[in-house]
């Protein structure tokens, strides 16, 4: 997958970017993802003939977006974090979204930017002018958790050490580092020597002060009716076994959260209602009878009491463990409601957990039937309908599901593996999901778990030139997109406001629906190197376009199956109150 450069003659210069490259090796930096662009043409070169493509390799991509997205995908599989480069004020603006994303998801990355150059009297005509700002990182300063602009190599040495650790520091989330032109083209002599990374780590996990452990440990004890909200969290199957084995010692109902990835299994006794973007109904009502719940870095704590409870105070003790409030600020809601804390630990769950089910004294209770997610057969070609022809086909692999369509319900498919499944896009961009397929295959390269999505055909378009990178450096992975034709979410929104209204239902398509003509993704995908299956229209035929589909994957390419689903939702999307809206 490497692309090598013919080795440049002995280095007898060292240049500004040189030191910036040596540094990101320094910092085991795996991959760069990037759309090249001049104002980091000194880091480009530095990268290719000063360390050889390689720790960091370069992955070119089609688009900012896609760069972001992949390295979003890579870090929650992987669970450490890649770098991206991105050109100047315009790079930086096509990055954005895909940059919010990663942020309200929690997820580590180093992004690198440039600008300038700085000094003025440097500049190229026009073009340096149009592409310096004097405060880029203002673009996105607000949904990233730091971000500089260093004026020398030492102090961008500082300013990436730096980046790094808050990245990695819980809550997660990415950084930006603006490296100026001229800094990077800068002819600086002799290397300066690289400071000892290993003592500029992450610190480790905070660990709760023991009085409010052992309160909530007395709290679940002696709980009758406890429900464990089990929200964001690491790929660690140690921490998987830890969930398992406090939830069975205290009895307590599980809920996990499919905007999240897999926290426990749902096929567990004790995980009470299959995961869900909202509460479902029998969610609601599973908290309403909770008399202590326990919430682990739940997304929307607050958001889910209320869809239990109403605008009447919170019937159940709540034990919030979550770090995420480090990160809450002005700009963007994404922190979601104040959730009431009865006891509050500020710490990550992985930390807390293994503490807790030491204090914690066994509860007994009579344990639940499995929950059986078998289904019916299917007649008509829906997004059940594909689930289950994939449940069936992909029944003996280790699949990794890194996006799922809007219209998923989470009973279509069990996860058992913390890596089964990765999340939902994090801050609702549609766009994102080819990338955070592409990142996971990316991070699973080399073993045998195959990385998957299942895909809105809207969020496929937007992002398809991912797939681009995945062909070019062969990183085997499989789509599978729930083609509905259509942005088919709002053809739900415009019907909810027609019936509000008292207009007719029937021109809720309008300004949604995308045919005459149908686009051809299968054709989309071949255009750019992966292997494209489709149309599927019939459900007879779609087990073997899906065994068709795996065997190609496993052989090394990247696949598409257009899959033809019917229009329709078979989810709490459609009718959450208060309304959702996305
Ligand atoms: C960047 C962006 N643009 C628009 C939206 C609004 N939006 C939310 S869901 C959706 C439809 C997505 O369509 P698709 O991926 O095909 O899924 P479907 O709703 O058809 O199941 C849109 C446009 C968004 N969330 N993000
Ligand atoms: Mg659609």
């Amino acid at each position: 997958m490497n692309e090598s450069p013919v080795a440049a003659s002995q280095q007898k210069e060292i240049w500004g970017s040189d030191a910036i490259a040596a540094m990101l090796r320094a910092l085991d930096i795996p991959y760069l993802a990037l759309n090249p662009g001049a104002s980091y043409r000194g880091l480009h070169d530095s990268i290719v003939n000063y360390l050889g493509n390689e720790r960091p390799q370069m992955l070119l991509c089609l688009h900012e977006e896609s760069a972001v997205a992949i390295a979003h995908g890579y870090a929650r599989a992987a669970g450490r974090m890649m770098g991206v480069v991105l050109h100047s004020n315009v790079g930086l603006m096509h990055g954005t979204m895909a940059i919010f994303n990663a942020w309200c998801d929690r997820v580590p990355m180093l992004i690198l930017g440039a600008t300038g150059p700085w000094d003025a009297a440097k500049r190229r005509p026009w073009i340096d002018w149009l592409h310096t700002a004097s405060d880029q990182g203002a673009l996105v300063r607000d949904y990233t958790k730091w971000d500089n602009q260093p004026a020398s190599v030492p102090a961008a040495y500082e300013a990436l050490l730096r980046a790094a650790q808050i990245a990695n520091t819980a809550p997660r989330g990415p950084t930006y580092v603006n490296l100026d032109a001229a800094l990077q083209e800068q002819n600086i002599g002799p290397l300066p020597a690289l400071p000892e990374v290993s003592r500029f780590r992450a610190p480790p996990s905070v660990l709760p002060e023991k009085n409010s452990l052992q309160k909530a440990a007395s709290l679940l004890s002696a709980a009758k009716t406890p429900v464990i909200l089990a929200g964001r969290c690491s790929r660690s199957e140690i921490a998987w076994k830890n969930r398992v084995a406090l939830a069975e010692k205290l009895n307590a109902k599980v809920m996990t959260d499919l905007k999240a990835g897999a926290a426990f299994p749902t096929d567990h006794p004790l995980h009470a209602t299959p995961p869900a973007t909202f509460l479902t109904d029998e969610g609601k009502k599973l908290l309403r009878e909770a008399d202590v719940v326990l919430s682990l870095e739940w997304i929307d704590t607050a958001g889910t009491l209320k869809q239990a409870w109403g605008d009447a105070p919170v019937g159940a003790k709540v034990i919030l463990v979550s770090p995420d409030a480090h990160s809450h600020r002005g700009w963007s809601m994404d922190h979601q409601g104040l959730p009431p804390a009865d006891i509050y630990m500020m710490c990550e769950p992985d930390a807390v957990l293994p503490l807790l089910l030491d204090e914690v004294r066994p509860r007994t209770a009579t344990v639940p039937v499995q929950r059986d997610f078998s289904s019916a057969k299917d007649e008509v070609l829906s997004i059940r309908a594909l689930a289950n022809a994939f449940n069936e086909a992909a029944a003996n692999l280790d699949v990794a599901i890194a996006r799922l369509p809007l219209g998923w319900n989470g009973a279509y498919r069990h996860f058992r593996h913390p890596l089964d499944y990765l999340g939902a896009d994090g801050g609702g961009g549609v766009g994102a999901g080819p990338g955070l397929v592409v990142g996971t295959a990316l991070a699973l390269k080399g073993t045998p778990r195959i990385a998957a999505g299942i895909l809105g055909d809207c969020d496929f378009l937007m992002g398809v030139t991912a797939l681009w990178t995945a062909a070019h450096y062969r990183i085997a992975c499989l789509f599978l997109v729930a083609n509905n034709r259509s942005y088919y979410n709002d053809e739900l929104h415009q019907e909810r406001v027609a019936k509000e209204r008292a207009r007719p239902v029937e021109n809720k398509w309008i300004g949604q629906r995308i045919d005459l003509p149908d686009i051809d993704l299968a054709m989309m995908a071949r255009a750019q190197g992966a292997v494209g299956i489709g149309p599927v229209t019939k459900v007879t035929e779609l087990r073997t376009s899906l065994e068709k589909a795996i065997e190609t994957v496993k052989g090394g390419s990247v696949c598409v199956v257009d899959v033809r689903v019917l229009p329709g939702y078979d989810t709490n999307m459609s009718g959450a109150t208060p309304p959702a809206r996305r």
